[in-house]
């Protein structure tokens, strides 16, 4: 299975994504894919809608202190519900589907999420740190959110024409 990553300013980012019912073989190839697209393209998170399925999928593989991304790390997040957040944390976020773009965003600090894993077997997970912003970053491409939905109307309006040149900029190279 090949998959692309759906960039902005494309509509099917908005979608809100579906619960995975079938832990079968399907799954678990898209899962792999959806593996393979983020470590090419350098991600540390990646969420199902970002390569064009609508399904309660998100995964996350951190990188170590000699960043690295060893598959042993990866955390396969399905059907997630986050159950508890509290605290302030603020940290410059980029999206595999905004390329180019880093912003500062307010997160929560800890969390807890609870989700199945690829086999349907049901988990929970507190985290804190980089992986609670990232869980929080790719939750909300579940619900059609991105992370330039959470700017400020300036800096929205900046993005966008900043945006905009870099990608006339890309199509005339
Ligand atoms: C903290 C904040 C946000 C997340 C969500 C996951 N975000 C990513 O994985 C972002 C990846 C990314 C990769 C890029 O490509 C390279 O660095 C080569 C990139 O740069 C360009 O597109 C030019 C931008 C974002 C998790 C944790
Ligand atoms: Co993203």
């Amino acid at each position: 299975m090949i998959l692309n990553i759906v960039e902005y300013p494309n509509k099917k980012l908005k979608e809100k994504s579906k619960p995975v019912d079938k832990f079968d073989q399907q799954l678990h190839k898209l899962l792999d894919a959806m593996y393979h697209v983020m470590i090419e393209s350098r991600g540390i998170g990646l969420a199902a809608i970002q390569v064009a399925h609508a399904k309660q999928i998100l995964i996350i593989n951190l990188p170590t202190e000699e960043d690295e991304q060893p598959i042993d790390n990866l955390i396969e997040i399905i059907n997630p519900v986050i159950t508890h957040k509290s605290g302030e944390t603020t940290y410059q976020e980029g999206c595999l589907s905004v390329p180019s773009f880093y912003e500062d965003i307010n997160r929560f600090e800890y969390i807890t999420v609870n989700y199945q894993d690829r086999h349907g077997n049901t988990k929970s997970l507190e985290a804190d740190g980089l992986l609670s912003i990232a869980i929080q970053h790719e939750y909300d491409h579940l619900n059609g959110v991105l992370f330039i939905d959470k700017l400020s109307y300036s800096r929205r309006k900046k993005f966008e024409k900043e945006y905009k040149r870099v990608q006339k900029e890309k199509n005339n190279s």
